[in-house]
């Protein structure tokens, strides 16, 4: 039976999951992870990104290609039969944006097979670090947007979200305007996306509705790039973008580059997307009615949908689907950051965090987080700070549960613009392994949650994205709930349902942590 891979190029690590899929048995047969900030420490990232003044947030894209050098280089020898590798695709960081000069082209179609890839890619970036969705630094930029579209809510119906400063539009823009002469020297502007899928093709990849959701530039529903927000954003912009494709586009096969280097065969390229639209697939949320919740860097929260129906407050997204249709999503800035910090402040290792956690009651006798640690997407918070009420700093188990409460009920709070009923939730990302941050999310929301037995639901999701691809391009459509079957079945101690005391005691906590929220926004 064929292998299929898919990647996550996500904020901190390179994964990939490679799986077996065909007429007969389905499984997962390979899942490693490369942390960039251990692999790779010559490029000084710090959590996979450099912070330069608490509200620029770049990486160096070089430092995404050797990691991908550096795993194709493990599935060669994980020993896996390569010949079977039937076709390729990957999710990546939402928003992130690769700066090409017109060098790139013909140093990607002719790498040389002896030499690392990264060593070959001098000349070939226009400007030198990526801006990633962590960064706040384009208030500016994103009012310029807004002032020439016609308003937030004219933006978000026409792309899907009001301007945000993560987004790739005001982050081209900034560029522009800033640094004019290098924006001059930049033929490609690519998502992290469609530069990894680049990078595999040896020539340039398109994009797909999913991650194009994600910069504020293109039509949602024409799925077109949007005239009037390419204007606002930087001269001759259109010319610089990839062209927008369907999500199982085949970008090209596997370039002779890894296919010498390796010894891959010529397998199918399938469009990357993004981290979340990958995920809803790794998922299995094919059809409206369940909810995702991904627990990495970014916490966030999302859901299938039919129609591009909008937050109409404005704090939410919608993306295309990379299975058909659109996806709502919500994304919090302070997710595994917030959990890092408190647990690095005292002193804990993930077991004791749980213990504590185990050790505390539901509603945490009153005390609060609001866990604003970072600069916060979801609600705009660009000053951090955490906020406490009725807690002390100095107790350890306290601020535990309240850390986690905390980023439960801000989820609750921030999607039921989409999500008013929740019938069950679906959860993956690396917090997903632990059973008491998900009791947490089951009682606020009063939904059970169910893990799935792959990790990386994002990788997973891009392994079967690739398998999808290929079969249609061989002129089989396999119809998306057998694309997903056998993969995104709940794991056998998956399931972990509400417990009504705690549920009620939530009811309560809910409304007090909407007040603190409203009156930090309003102070
Ligand atoms: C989504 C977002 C984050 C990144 C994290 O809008 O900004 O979830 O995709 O990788």
């Amino acid at each position: 039976m064929a292998f299929y891979v898919g990647f996550d190029s996500s904020t901190q690590s390179l994964t990939a999951t490679v799986i077996e899929a065909g007429d007969g048995e389905r499984r997962v047969i390979l899942d490693a992870t490369i942390v960039f900030d251990d692999a790779l420490p010559g490029y000084r990232t710090r959590h996979g990104v450099v912070t330069s003044d608490g509200r620029t947030v770049t990486a160096p894209p070089g430092m995404w290609a050797e990691a991908l050098d550096l795993m194709m280089g493990q599935l060669r020898d994980a020993g896996l039969d390569l010949r079977r590798i039937r076709a390729i695709s990957g999710a990546a960081q939402q928003h992130g944006s690769v700066y090409l000069t017109a060098a790139a082209a013909p140093i990607l179609s002719d790498l040389n097979p002896q030499l690392a890839l990264a060593r070959q890619l001098d000349g070939a970036f226009s400007r030198a670090m990526s801006p990633v969705w962590l960064d706040c630094s384009t208030g500016v930029e994103c009012r310029a947007l807004t002032d020439a579209v016609g308003g937030d809510a004219a933006l978000a119906r026409l792309s899907g979200s009001r301007a945000y400063e993560r987004f790739t539009a005001a982050q081209i823009r900034k560029f522009a305007v800033g640094d004019a002469p290098a924006y001059a020297q930049t033929a490609r502007i690519h998502l992290v996306s469609s530069f990894m899928a680049s990078l595999l093709c040896g020539a340039d990849a398109p994009v797909e509705p999913g991650d194009a959701s994600g910069m504020n530039l293109m039509n949602l529903e024409t799925h077109e790039w949007a005239p009037a927000a390419l204007a606002a954003t930087a001269p001759d912009l259109l010319r610089r973008l990839p062209p927008i494709r369907p999500s199982w586009t085949i970008a090209g096969v596997l370039s002779p580059y890894w296919q010498h280097r390796y010894g891959f065969p010529p397998a199918r390229i399938v469009s990357w997307s993004g981290d979340n639209p990958s995920s809803l697939v790794g998922l299995g949320l094919i059809a409206e009615g369940q909810l995702g919740i991904s627990l990495g860097t970014s916490d966030t929260v999302f859901a299938p949908r039919t129609a591009p129906s909008t937050d109409p407050h404005g704090a939410g997204h919608v993306f295309g689907s990379p299975a058909g249709g659109y996806m709502a999503l919500t994304c919090f800035a302070n997710g595994s950051l917030a959990r890092e910090r408190i647990r690095a402040r005292y002193g804990l290792d993930w077991p004791a965090f749980s213990s504590h956690l185990s050790a505390t009651p539901p509603g945490n006798g009153g005390g609060l987080l609001v866990p604003w640690f970072v600069p916060e997407i979801t609600p705009g918070i660009s000053r951090p700070g955490p906020h406490r009420y009725a807690l002390g700093p100095e107790d350890a188990a306290a601020n535990v549960r309240a850390v986690v409460e905390g980023q439960a009920l801000s989820m609750r709070l921030f999607s039921t613009w989409f999500a008013p009923e929740v019938g069950a939730i679906r959860a993956t990302g690396g917090a997903a392994a632990n059973r008491e941050i998900l009791q947490v999310l089951a009682d606020v929301f009063d939904a059970p949650v169910v893990r799935i037995a792959p990790r990386n639901a994002a990788a997973l999701g891009a392994a079967l994205r690739a398998f999808h691809a290929d079969r249609l391009a061989a002129g089989e459509s396999v119809p998306w709930p057998e694309v997903v079957a056998g993969f995104t079945d709940p794991a056998p101690d998956g399931e972990i349902r509400p417990r009504p005391a705690a549920v009620a005691v939530y009811a309560g906590v809910l409304p007090r942590y909407a007040q603190a929220i409203a009156a930090l926004l309003n102070g």
